[in-house]
């Protein structure tokens, strides 16, 4: 049989046409009301676009932040659109969406994409950008910890089924001594000392949660010193705790390894920075208990290739995403590549961590994009090697990676 000479176009076109389930975003339902983010002010003071714009301008870190939110914007995009070249991965995300919006950002007039933005009825907006990006649920990050997110679920707010929760667990797993007298003013019995009667409590509160969430796995994120086994509060409650839960409700959990808090707490929730996680912790987690299943993205680039070895270990582990400061063209196409050579389709190669509803439509664009690229040259090379690739083939490629292959994992 001839080689096929079109390959990317069919894989481009395949890719971009298939759903995806994006299991990790910082979205909300917007039965939520406010705490779902959209618009241009939203896009601009984006953690990310604000960490890259305190390298362009002298404004004072409190005189920033004591600004409104629609002043913030206005520094931002002065620095990082007005003054300079946005070049930069999240600068060329929010062109991305304003051209798919027909907006121009050229033009440099914040005032008129203000004005675009107003004249939307936020549930056509939801609508538009969804089925903009072909995305067919999204992954919310639900943490009972929040003051502000909690009275939603305490309401039992009528809500939209392609929102899933997510239980997000980390003051309690890296914060566990100030989060005791928390669990105990609702009603918790746990003590600062771990014993059988405060695993057993953890449990009924992780328990109580999931299910009034309808939670589909449980998360945290975890620092680069994180160990296992290993002598802290933080293992203990993992394996006496959380990883008993996950198998009572037949769950995974996922960590997000190698984030380092408030690097810079002058910068806020832009001030996290990266390290190096030791994976043996993560080895010894899915030696030590075959039962449970993780979900694992790593932060650090030297992590990634340990990741994808040791998820061919060990079949309980779930690589996913391309996290937050790897989440650019470069990265992704390195990491993405690495997975595809080393585990075939059995992984998951993109979240879009989303923190503005927006963000779907650039995110997603810019990852079909690398993840199309990288299929195309391996169905190149199996070509060559005499085996010729159908557009089916790549249907069910693409339906693997965008959704299948966690589901399936999920669904254990
Ligand atoms: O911990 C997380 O879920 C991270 O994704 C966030 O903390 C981070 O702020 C982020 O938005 C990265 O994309
Ligand atoms: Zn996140």
């Amino acid at each position: 049989m001839p080689l096929t000479t079109d390959l990317p176009q069919r894989v481009s076109r395949i890719v971009g046409a298939t759903p995806v389930l994006d299991i990790h975003t910082h979205l909300y339902d917007p039965a939520f009301g406010s705490l779902l983010l959209w618009g241009i002010d939203d896009l601009l003071v984006y953690h990310y676009l604000v960490s890259e714009s305190f390298r362009q301008m002298d404004v004072p870190y409190d005189r920033f932040w004591a600004a409104s939110k629609t002043e913030q914007a206005d520094f931002v995009w002065d620095a990082l659109f007005v003054r300079h070249s946005p070049v930069s991965e999240a600068c060329r995300g929010v062109l991305t969406i304003l051209h798919s919006l027909g907006l121009s950002p050229r033009q440099k007039d914040l005032k008129a994409l203000r004005k675009w933005f107003g004249e939307q009825r936020p549930a056509d907006y939801v609508e538009r950008v969804l089925s903009a990006a072909n995305v067919s649920g999204i992954g919310m990050t639900n943490s009972p910890f929040d003051d502000e997110e909690r009275p939603f679920w305490e309401r039992n707010t009528p809500r939209d089924p392609r929102f899933f929760a997510a239980l997000r667990i980390d003051p309690l797993l890296v914060a566990w001594k100030q989060t005791v007298p928390q669990l105990r003013g609702w009603g918790y019995d746990v003590t600062a000392e771990l014993t059988q009667r405060t695993a057993d409590e953890v449990r009924r509160f992780l328990s109580d949660w999931t299910r009034r969430i309808g939670a589909r796995y449980c998360m945290v994120s975890l620092p680069p010193h994180f160990a296992y086994p290993a002598d802290t509060e933080t293992a203990w409650l993992i394996e006496h705790a959380v990883l008993p839960h996950c198998r009572d409700h037949g769950q995974p959990f996922a960590l997000m390894m190698g984030v380092k808090r408030a690097v810079n707490p002058a910068l806020r929730m832009a001030g996290d920075g990266v390290g190096r996680s030791d994976l043996t912790a993560l080895q010894s987690l899915c030696a030590a208990h075959p039962q449970n299943r993780f979900l694992v993205t790593c932060l650090a680039r030297e992590n990634q290739h340990e990741l994808v070895v040791l998820a061919r270990k060990f079949r309980n582990l779930h690589p996913f995403g391309c996290w937050w400061f790897t989440n650019t063209p470069q990265l992704v196409a390195e990491i993405t590549t690495m997975r595809l050579e080393l585990l075939g389709t059995s992984f998951t190669p993109q979240h879009s961590d989303a923190r503005v509803l927006d963000q779907l439509g650039y995110k997603w664009s810019h990852s079909r994009t690398i993840l199309a690229n990288c299929l195309a040259e391996k169905y190149a090379a199996i070509e060559a090697a005499g085996w010729p690739i159908t557009d089916a083939d790549i249907q069910h490629d693409a339906t693997e990676l965008l959704s299948g292959a966690f589901t399936r994992f999920c669904n254990g």
